[in-house]
């Protein structure tokens, strides 16, 4: 049997706004995501979250789930505008004793938190105020960073400042997608930027008040191939691999900002020259502050043609792809994986990896039994374990691996019409149900390796 390294982290993952519900409790401020999901037209069902799954009233019962599941560690997000209601000043009290709560549970069952930051769920106030295209949301978020530390950081071991800052930037700012639904390529490269300086501000904060804690930042990269070997489809791989990908590593890992992407962006006019001007003195170098890990978010590959421009959605415009897709319309391409990982490690060295988010969009609903067989999840799921291992053997210091997501939940723009969870979620009664293939993530965690896939669906089925 195929075993994962000792220590290994297994775990599940979730964010604030896809689950708590509760918007307008115990004194929460409204985020830039509430008021987007108001406004008609933006959320495919046409849905929001302010119940969601109603994880702010059922806490003890998902952390029942974590248990029984056997991961050793959760990442969560902590809701911004909970913490601070107007994303600045003095902090909620009641927020901040949620988070509070929720860590000391956790460490109760045995399990680690894993608090990202920033999962998208920015206070109103401070998008008001100008948001991430400005420079003083900087500062906000590494007050922010702070309060949340100076109360939780003598028990979190591992915290991440901003989940996919190329989805709040480009899809928030960019393609108009998400929050807040602007389609402005200078202000999404502002915001792109100011989400980096506040990571590399936020990381020397941080390690000042809780040294033992590891600091990174998660990043959703997607390897990227041309379609055939022309010049043409070469360039457009360049381009989109540039844009999402090396955008971030790049300055994250010391390189300043990839030039050819800067000349892109001049050429399209989205900035005035090469001297990118939301860029000061001395940013490059705060970005660059090391990290204790880099977390990976992974979900498909992209396979360009230059006829096809990138199209606004968070799945890579997998041009060419073949095969199999989730319900989203990713590509199910587990060797990019292994691809990305071998990449990252090769190129930018990261001290240590964390597969922060991986999982599937498969809407497989109970059956008359009450049972959910998806059988196309467990796949999707055993093949990148299958995909991590073999980058571990390669050399490649993985040290976790964190399942997208707990539970079905509020996909964004998608709404509730994508179900990304391992446990089934009845949105009319709250009830959670554990699908096979969480059946199948507890065995794999207990045994620590790759059981044998065919040998256990076959069990299963018996
Ligand atoms: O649900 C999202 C999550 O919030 C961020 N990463 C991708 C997931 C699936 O789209």
């Amino acid at each position: 049997m195929k075993t994962f390294p000792d220590h290994f982290l297994w775990g599940a993952a979730t964010s604030a706004f896809q689950i708590e519900g509760a918007t307008d409790e115990d004194g929460r401020g409204p985020s830039v995501w509430d008021r987007f999901t108001a406004e008609p037209g933006r959320i495919r069902d046409g849905s929001d979250a302010r119940v969601a799954c109603d994880h702010y009233h059922r806490v003890d019962q998902d952390l029942d789930a974590l248990s029984w599941l056997g991961v050793r560690s959760y990442r969560f997000s902590i809701a911004w505008p909970r913490v601070l209601p107007t994303g600045r000043g003095a902090p909620n009290a009641a927020g901040l004793d949620f988070y509070d709560r929720l860590v000391d549970a956790l460490l109760a069952r045995g399990i680690e938190p894993f608090v990202t930051l920033n999962h998208w769920d920015l206070p109103l106030a401070l998008h008001d105020a100008g948001g991430w295209p400005a420079r003083d949301t900087v500062g906000a978020f590494v007050h922010y960073a702070e309060v949340v530390m100076r109360r939780l950081g003598d028990r979190v071991r591992r915290v991440c400042t901003h989940n996919e800052p190329w989805c709040i930037s480009t899809l928030g700012f960019g393609k108009g997608e998400h929050a807040p639904g602007e389609r402005s390529w200078p202000r999404a490269l502002a915001a792109a930027h100011h989400l980096l300086l506040s990571h590399g501000h936020a990381t020397l904060a941080i390690r000042a008040i809780a040294p033992a804690t590891e600091v990174g930042i998660v990043l959703n990269l997607v390897p990227t191939e041309p379609a055939s070997p022309s010049e043409a489809d070469r360039e457009a791989a360049r381009a989109f691999d540039g844009g999402f990908n090396r955008w971030f590593l790049d300055p994250l890992y010391g390189r300043g900002y990839p030039l050819d992407v800067v000349f892109d962006h001049v050429h399209a006019g989205h900035v005035p020259g090469p001297e990118l001007p939301f860029v000061h003195d001395g940013d490059l170098r705060v970005i660059a502050t090391p990290t204790d890990y880099l977390g990976i978010n992974y979900y498909s590959r992209a396979v360009m043609r230059s006829a096809v421009v990138p199209e606004a959605d968070n799945s890579p415009p997998t041009v060419v792809a073949s095969g199999d897709k989730t319900d989203i319309g990713w590509e199910v391409a587990p060797s990019g994986l292994h691809a990305i990982l071998r990449r990252v490690h090769a190129e930018y060295a990261p001290p240590k990896l964390y597969i922060t988010e991986n999982g599937a969009a498969y809407g497989t609903a109970p059956d008359a039994t009450g049972r959910v067989r998806d059988l196309a999840r467990q796949r999707y799921l055993w093949t990148h374990f299958a995909a991590t291992h073999q980058a571990i053997a390669d050399g490649v210091p993985v040290a976790g691996f964190y399942l997208w997501s707990l539970m079905d939940n509020f996909e964004w723009g998608e709404g509730y019409t994508q179900r990304f969870g391992i446990f089934w979620v009845d949105y009319a009664t709250q009830a959670r149900l554990a699908k096979d293939s969480a059946h199948l993530c507890r065995r794999i965690i207990r045994a620590n390796a790759l059981v044998d896939l065919e040998a256990d669906l076959t069990e299963a089925a018996a």
